[in-house]
């Protein structure tokens, strides 16, 4: 076994301690051995890492105009287990216990080049692998280490996933994750938590798609029994949020494949310039510095703007047009349309789109922002209350525990349905199926349903009364499943990887062999 400097404590977790359901997750790690020696000739795994996906309560499509979010991580993750390739040192390969998954061996030797116009699951690795190897050199160059910084020692790589993919619950970043923290440690560059995440979020836009930092800071900070409202400014920090008892969340995958990086020029990376050239424009009509904005974050912060200030601002200078073609928004700023595609529009991606809606962007994440902090604060309220009610009953020990908490779940639930009207109506990354999901889940039973995630497809999450769980997850059965999905499709999918409910669980980690 090689040399490794002892990985940060935060970041080894034994099997048992890491997962709730133990037996089902051990026998993935089983099965992993078992392929892993079948394609390396016979070759162990020295170390086993592996990545959460996540769920996001609410602040969807706001993390890259920089303002807050809410997700817990999932259970469901992505596991790697790596050996180092002793035949080849240029050479890493690649595979997945999922044969849809074909393997890639790539010679890491001269610097790697990753296709955007070729969508291949690998990719999200190569990102990893240029993301750590970027971070050595400046490292070396930086502690004036050795010349142009060091060669990453080549592996064999063997991935298992469980994430559902293209769901809105992050699979990319999982793998984008696990491959960080593997590749990094491999190298012995140790990294805490939040410079882990930094990196991830880096790398994963090498894949091509402007993503914010949500689901790769949540993957590593995420902690059991707790959600996380995540400021990425002025640096990302974290804040735990006990979320109430007696309710549950609840997903249900729309199963409409929402592969964002394929229809990213048409989606998502469309919004990041809408949302980007809405700042410019604000900044610009409110006399700020606008050729310093990027994000909208970045008009609030030099304007000294609170969001009901914001909101009022986008409904004075941007509700009357609504949407811009580039000449409109280039000759408003008087420069270029080349200089305006060269500076606001992500390198290296066709945004194909002629018009930009801009107020509604707009309006649609300052008004999510406003509902992700009044979500926390009812629960930090409501876990106030239950621990001032607690010490009481313990003080004067009346065992009547008048348990005076107003439940708090209708406005948290409303919260989310206010999300999803918004993100449908204003951000328009909803789609029909996810409409209908998540109003099917209101009529029975869920006191909230939100898409989670990017949208145009992936999930729902539902705020379930305990009571209801049962009856909830049979009427999405009966209602939506299977009159909205092709039988096909379900007949080979297990139910519970598109239909489940789930809590708030641990980040990233390095598995110390229990
Ligand atoms: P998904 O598509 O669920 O992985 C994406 C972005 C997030 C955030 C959400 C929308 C990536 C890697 N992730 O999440 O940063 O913007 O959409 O809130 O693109
Ligand atoms: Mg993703």
């Amino acid at each position: 076994m090689e040399f490794f400097n002892p990985a940060l404590p935060s970041i080894v977790e034994s099997l048992d301690d890491l997962y709730k359901n133990f037996e089902k997750n051990k026998k993935r790690y089983e099965e992993l051995n078992e392929t892993f020696s079948k394609i390396y000739n016979g070759d162990k795994p020295i170390f086993y890492f592996r990545a959460p996906g996540r769920v996001n309560l609410i602040g969807e499509h706001v993390d890259y105009s920089g303002y807050c979010v809410l997700p817990f991580a999932l259970e469901q993750d992505t596991i790697v287990a790596v050996s180092f390739n002793k035949l080849n040192n240029d050479i890493i390969n690649i595979h997945n216990c999922n044969e849809k998954y074909t393997p890639m061996s790539i010679d890491v030797g001269s610097d790697i080049e990753i296709d955007l116009k070729k969508h291949h699951w690998t990719n999200y690795v190569l990102a990893a692998w240029k993301g750590v190897q970027q971070a050595l050199n400046e490292g070396s160059s930086g502690s004036g280490g050795g010349g142009g910084g060091s060669k990453l020692k080549s592996v064999n790589l063997l991935y298992s996933g469980n994430v559902p993919m293209g769901a809105g619950v992050s699979s990319s970043s999982a793998l984008v994750c696990v491959s960080t923290l593997a590749i990094s440690y491999c190298n012995n560059l140790i990294l805490n938590k939040e410079e882990l995440a930094q990196l991830s979020i880096k790398s994963e836009r090498y894949v091509g798609v402007e993503s914010g930092g949500m689901d790769q800071s949540i993957s590593f900070l995420g902690e059991q029994n707790t959600a996380k409202l995540i400021e990425f400014h002025p640096n990302l920090k974290t804040y735990d949020v006990q979320l109430p008892k007696g309710v549950s969340f609840v997903i249900c995958n729309s199963l409409v494949d929402s592969l964002k990086v394929i229809t990213g020029a048409t989606n998502y990376n469309l919004r990041v310039v809408e949302c980007r050239l809405a700042a410019v424009l604000l900044a610009y009509y409110t006399g700020l510095s606008w050729e310093k904005v990027r994000r909208l974050r970045d008009v609030q912060h030099q304007g000294n703007y609170d969001l009901n200030q914001l909101i009022q601002l986008t409904e004075q200078y941007l509700s009357e047009k609504q949407t811009y073609t580039r000449e409109e928004v280039a000759s408003i700023l008087d420069i270029s349309v080349e200089q305006l595609v060269k500076t606001y529009f992500p390198s290296g991606i066709t945004v194909q789109a002629e018009y930009f809606e801009l107020y509604k962007r707009a309006r649609h994440v300052f008004t999510e922002t406003q509902r992700v902090y009044q979500f926390s604060e009812i629960c930090k309220q409501y876990q106030q209350q239950s621990n001032n009610n607690n010490n009481n009953n313990i003080n004067n020990n009346n065992n009547n525990n008048n348990n005076n908490n107003s439940d708090i779940t209708p406005e948290l639930g409303k919260l989310m349905n206010e999300s999803h009207e918004s993100c449908s109506k204003l951000f328009e990354c909803s789609c029909p199926e996810l409409d209908i999901l998540t109003k099917i889940c209101r009529d029975n039973g869920a006191l909230g349903s939100r898409l989670t995630g990017a949208g145009w497809g992936g999930c729902v999450i539902s705020l379930v009364p305990n009571s209801k769980v049962d009856s909830f997850l049979d009427a999405i059965d009966t209602q939506y499943y299977s009159k909205f999905v092709n039988p096909e499709k379900l007949k080979n999918l297990e139910k519970s990887s598109y239909s489940f409910f789930t809590t708030p669980c641990k980040g990233a980690c390095i598995i110390s062999s229990s």
